[in-house]
């Protein structure tokens, strides 16, 4: 498969195309025109190195936050308060590794290896979503991961559906579905713990007021802080800007939390009768920054359990392997018999 080579990093020469081969100018030319078609790049096209680098930087860092985000919910498995929520639970987190799985299988389809992917993660120097530094401290924290991490993981994902590139955009139609559900889980842990005791109705006004502006975050900085979205937008990864989506995802909890009949803690949000946009009140763009940097409340404590998790599994990677092995080793000495007779 021919590709442009032009090293990370490099600015592009003056006249691009003069510097491609013309297998390359073909499949520029290829690209462009799937692009403009508002169609599907796949796998086996040519595309520019750029392009497969973007994608590789934001599949594998969505695959990694469904592998870390399953962290903060296991936590409460051997807490649930039923049976019923247990078993939702268990099966919520298994559909988060599942998530990651695909995720991880798509971005394989770039040319990157799932284990150049967890090394990464392990080593401290892949990212993975923000929200998922942040602690689980009351059982209502299910609830409000329910409604609004993954509400917010729908608004963000159900545009990625249409992602330029197939292998993710297939992934996320999937993902998507199972995210629904996980909504639904969420904002009902919420609804029977608001209509509970006293107690159980401040505890479920504490996870909300906790995870509300952590979930904002997780669309990433404000527009003209994103300098990833102009490029992803103009090659069709991303649909909508980072603003954009936070705004309709504020419209969504502003009208579903009147159902909970809990609040919203911030009295800044108003629909905006003039831009049609739903607004919010300032958010905490040091904290952050902070939690990007490995500062967060749980930062070390994901990556430590991710790593001793990696550490863990590794007699299963070995026994695969072998396994994978001896099968293969079989299969050739059965060719080999095949081809002799
Ligand atoms: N956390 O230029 P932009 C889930 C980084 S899955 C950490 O705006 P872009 C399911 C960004 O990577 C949640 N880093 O970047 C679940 C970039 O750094 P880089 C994950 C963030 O790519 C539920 C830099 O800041 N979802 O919740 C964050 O255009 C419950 C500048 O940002 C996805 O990954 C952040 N919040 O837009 C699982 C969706 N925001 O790479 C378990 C796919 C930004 O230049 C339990 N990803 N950064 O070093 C996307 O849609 C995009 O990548 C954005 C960021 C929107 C996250």
């Amino acid at each position: 498969m021919a590709r442009n080579v032009q090293p990370a990093g490099q600015p592009a020469p003056q006249n691009a195309m003069e510097a491609l081969t013309p297998e390359d100018a073909a499949g520029q030319e290829n690209f462009d025109r799937i692009i403009a078609k508002d169609s599907r790049v796949e796998p086996k096209d040519w595309m520019p190195e750029a392009y497969r680098r973007s994608l590789v930087r934001q599949i594998s860092q969505h695959a990694h936050s469904e592998i870390i985000g399953m962290q903060p919910e296991a936590n409460w498995i051997t807490r649930a308060p039923s049976l019923k929520r247990k078993s939702i639970l268990m099966a919520k987190v298994q559909d988060e590794a599942g998530h990651g799985l695909y995720l991880y299988s798509a971005a394989e389809t770039l040319g990157t290896t799932r284990d150049e992917m967890m090394d990464a993660l392990v080593a401290g120097k892949a990212r993975y979503s923000s929200i998922f530094n942040y602690p689980t401290v009351t059982w209502a924290d299910m609830g409000a991961i329910g409604w609004m991490v993954d509400g917010a993981a729908i608004c963000n994902q159900v545009p990625l559906c249409r992602a330029s590139y197939g292998p993710y955009g297939r992934a996320m139609v999937r993902v998507c579905k199972e995210e629904s559900f996980h909504q639904r889980q969420g904002f009902e842990i919420l609804l029977e713990l608001a209509n509970g005791t006293p107690a159980q109705r401040a505890m479920a006004q504490d996870a909300v007021n906790r995870w509300y502006a952590p979930s904002l975050m997780m669309f990433g900085p404000p527009d003209d802080d994103s300098p990833n979205s102009k490029q992803s937008m103009a090659w069709n990864i991303k649909r909508f800007s980072n603003d954009e989506l936070r705004s309709r995802f504020v419209g969504m909890l502003a009208e579903q939390v009147k159902v909970l009949g809990l609040t919203l803690p911030d009295d800044e949000i108003r629909f905006n009768e003039d831009t049609k946009k739903w607004e919010h009140g300032p958010l905490d763009w040091e904290e952050f920054k902070e939690v990007l940097a490995g500062r967060g409340p749980c930062n070390a404590q994901r990556l430590e359990r991710r790593r001793s998790a990696h550490a863990d599994g590794a007699w299963v990677r070995e026994a695969a392997a072998a396994y994978a092995a001896k099968q293969a080793a079989k299969q050739s000495s059965t060719n080999a018999q095949k081809a002799a007779a």
